[in-house]
């Protein structure tokens, strides 16, 4: 393992100002999101869709320091026959990979999953290095609810998240590590940060444990936030008071950079979310976005499967790349979605 390589991709994935697309949605995800614009999942719209988002030159070149793929996008083409990886570094951003193959139910621990994908993974990172990926993705999710999680649902994730981040180190791939805790649930902020920061020490514990060296990964964490389903929402001052409490109790220095997940919060929240966090820096360190949802929402309604509405789809993500870029800074401001409108 070349440690300072994976430290220089580390901190290129979390650039000041820039950070990671999340375009990795497995079949299913982007059959729901392709369903709510009455677009039909084949493999050449999906295709379509995302080299119209790579294609998007001055936001990806601008703002987005890395794209998180799907299996099937990393081998597939642009209509012209340039390969979609190639258009992705064209752009001065890395490819990267969604190794993880989803989750299953987690026995004896109702309501609850395991994320899987460790079978083989050791003979499939090669072949992903090869073909242009220079960092990997998985996810495992904590959902928050009556009785969970169990200490048995977190313990069976954090440990094949460590498993795969060794693996991937040593195939010379920066592990994106990202144990979401759901904001699905009806729990208040405290209890979020309080699963939260029990979730990371138990993954960092284990990164420990498996000799995973901390200056080649990026952290993906949930936002502490309220369930969706909370009457008590947290305002924005509060979210990124107690993410950063959470964060600094539990993310050693020596980790380069963190990129949140979005977890279904609307577009501007997200931003906004991220802009207070940075305000309260200096962090030990970088901090910006890995949104999937937030960056995507605009762009995915406005361009609804018709060749026509490409340009304009563009410039909606090019908007939320901005926007998300001068969070990434802690320099947003709110009038500057107005003026976009
Ligand atoms: C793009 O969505 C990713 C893949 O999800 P599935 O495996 O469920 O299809 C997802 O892991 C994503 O990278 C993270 O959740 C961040 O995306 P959001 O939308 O939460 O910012």
């Amino acid at each position: 393992m070349n440690l300072a390589e994976l430290n220089k991709v580390a901190r290129a994935m979390t650039a000041p100002g820039k950070g990671l697309l999340a375009a990795d949605e497995s079949s299913g995800t982007i059959k729901r999101r392709f369903d709510a614009i009455g677009v039909e999942s084949t493999e050449e719209n999906r295709r379509d869709y995302r080299e119209m988002l790579f294609r998007a030159t001055e936001a990806m070149s601008k703002s987005i320091s890395g794209v998180i793929l799907y299996d099937e996008t990393i081998w597939q083409k642009a209509k012209d026959g340039t390969p979609l990886v190639e258009l992705i570094k064209k752009a001065g951003s890395l490819p990267g990979i969604k190794v993880d193959e989803g989750t299953k139910p987690l026995p004896n621990c109702p309501g609850e999953l395991v994320t899987i994908g460790l079978d083989k993974l050791a003979d499939r990172l090669p072949k992903y290095h090869e073909q242009g990926a220079r960092f990997a993705k998985w996810r495992a999710v904590i959902d928050i609810g009556p009785g969970i999680p169990s200490y048995a649902c977190i313990r069976a994730n954090v440990h094949a998240m460590a498993r795969y981040a060794a693996l991937c180190q040593t195939a010379q791939i920066v592990p994106i590590v990202e144990p979401e805790v759901l904001m699905d649930g009806g729990h208040d902020i405290d209890r979020c940060a309080e699963v939260s920061e029990f979730v990371l020490k138990e993954q960092f514990q284990e990164l420990y444990y498996q000799r995973v060296a901390l200056e080649g990964i990026v952290l993906k964490p949930n936002m502490v936030i309220a369930g969706k389903k909370s009457a008590k929402q947290a305002s924005v001052e509060e979210v990124a008071e107690k993410t950063v409490k959470v964060l600094k109790a539990c993310v050693p220095g020596a980790v380069p950079g963190i990129a949140f997940l979005s977890g279904g919060q609307s577009d501007e929240d997200a931003t906004a979310h991220l802009d207070a966090i940075n305000r309260l820096g200096p962090l030990p360190w970088s901090v910006t976005f890995s949104y999937g949802r937030a960056l995507q929402a605009a762009p995915l309604k406005t361009w609804s499967g018709k060749p026509e509405n490409v340009a304009a789809a563009q410039r909606a993500f090019a908007h939320r790349a901005a926007m998300n870029s001068l969070a990434a800074r802690g320099q947003w401001k709110q009038d500057l979605e107005k003026k976009a409108a």
